[in-house]
């Protein structure tokens, strides 16, 4: 088997670079080793910047995600007690997020990928990766039984965190920075109406929580609890209460329901770099992982695919590899400006029980400052709603 590009991972970084590629006439194939039907049915973001909906749309695959998805203009921080709305649109001259889940995009771009005539080898297994530093690299992998070989020109190696291809980079040259917080978020779907037309971040005394949605039927809310907790101690009525504590103010009330899913996942931050080695390039959780407080794993993985895309239209059109050499250079700028706001958000907006009452006394200071300054509440927008690809930006490096 032979094809230009060999994407290993069907989440938001692989589906799109293959359907990136595809529009620039560069043929890929995609390995997945869970079925479709997982693929599609996994909750995980919720929060689209402004230049991923525009790269949806832009490419083709955004008409339902504008039917169906939510356009939130600002999102509100509540701490000790007081609600206070950052208007986004206003700040950030006309911009604003969607709120439309993250499966909902799975599902958009494994049928616009399938309808293109795209091959997308779901439930493979024992995916290898060799020869990365020749010009021919392989991926070996097991389908319907049988052990078979794709022979490419590059590998994208967008399997998440725990896939196989961050570790082809050799230890020698590979360098992992990472934080553990000790923080966990035990995130529910309930059957409740919309609880807020924003987001809500709370920094309560009690602990973080999150208000948030996915449909007019379905809501997705999120507290904090230690990473190490068990679900099971987790009743629904303990986590509306706990919920309600976090959240409500006198004249708000969160309405509550039949929870239909609950799970807690633990936070950190992470970097590999380099994202390359010989003509193997790490895109999205496969090099890098945020917590999820800023809301930008989902977007990274779709940032770093644009760059990525750029490297490999450049070598197709002119034989040249220096655009490609230089991925991991103009896709850590933006990832390590999303980790710092998503260290940011995490640290001002979490209870740190190891906290003196003077850090506490800190950090709830910075809430009160970032919410009546303009130009603190300017950069946590820009931030939010997304900063530039590297080509937009200002200071490009690529001038
Ligand atoms: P993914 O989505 O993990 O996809 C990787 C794919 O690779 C497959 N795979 C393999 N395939 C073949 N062989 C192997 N050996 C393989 N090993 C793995 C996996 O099955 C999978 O299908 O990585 P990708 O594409 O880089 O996308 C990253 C995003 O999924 C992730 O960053 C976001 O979900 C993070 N995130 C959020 N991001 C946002 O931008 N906005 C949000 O609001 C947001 N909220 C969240 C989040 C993540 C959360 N969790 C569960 C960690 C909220 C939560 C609670
Ligand atoms: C979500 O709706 O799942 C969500 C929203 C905002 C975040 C993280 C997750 O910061």
């Amino acid at each position: 088997m032979k094809t230009q590009v060999g994407i290993i991972g069907a989440g938001p970084a692989g589906l799109m670079l293959s359907h990136l590629l595809h529009l620039e006439g560069i043929e890929s194939v995609i390995f997945e080793n869970r079925t479709r039907e997982e693929i599609e049915g996994t909750i995980r973001a919720g929060v689209l910047e402004q230049g991923t909906v525009d790269l949806l749309n832009v490419t083709g695959v955004g008409e339902r995600m504008m039917r169906e998805g939510h356009l939130h203009h600002g999102i509100e921080l509540q701490f000790n007690g007081i609600r206070h709305r950052v208007n986004m649109h206003e700040l950030t001259e006309g911009k604003s997020i969607m709120v439309y889940p993250q499966h909902e995009v799975i599902k958009d771009l494994v049928a616009a990928r399938l309808e293109a005539g795209a091959e997308i080898y779901f439930s493979v297994s024992d995916v290898s990766l060799h020869d990365v530093d020749s010009d021919s690299p392989k991926i070996r992998f097991k389908h319907d039984g049988g052990e078979q070989e794709l022979t490419c020109d590059f590998i994208a190696g967008c399997d998440g965190f725990h896939g196989p291809s961050r570790k082809m980079i050799p230890e020698s040259i590979r360098e992992e920075k990472q934080q553990i917080y000790p923080f966990g978020w035990l995130g529910i779907l309930a059957e409740t109406p919309i609880a807020n037309p924003e987001l809500i971040y709370s920094n309560h005394d009690r602990g973080f929580a999150l208000i948030s949605t996915r449909t007019p039927e379905i809501q997705r809310h999120y507290i904090q609890v230690d990473p190490n907790d068990d679900i099971n101690n987790w009743s629904d009525d303990r986590i509306w209460t706990e919920l309600k504590a976090r959240v409500e103010t006198d004249g708000w009330k969160l309405p509550d329901g039949p929870i239909i899913q609950k799970n807690i996942v633990s936070m950190r931050s992470f970097v590999c770099e380099p994202m390359q080695y010989g003509r193997l390039f790490i895109a999205g959780d496969a090099a890098h992982i945020v917590p999820p407080t800023g809301a930008k794993g989902l977007n990274l993985a779709m940032s770093d695919v644009q760059v990525l895309k750029r490297g490999i239209v450049t070598f197709y059109e002119t034989g040249s590899q220096d655009m490609l050499s230089r991925y991991s250079e103009i896709a850590l700028r933006r990832i390590w400006k999303a980790q710092r706001f998503s260290w940011w958000m995490t640290t001002m907006l979490h209870r740190n029980f190891n906290h003196s009452s003077f850090e506490r006394s800190i950090q709830l200071s910075e809430l009160e400052y970032v919410t009546s300054s303009r130009a603190a509440l300017t950069s946590l927008s820009e931030n939010y709603i997304g900063l530039p690809l590297e080509w937009e930006s200002p200071k490009s490096l690529l001038v």
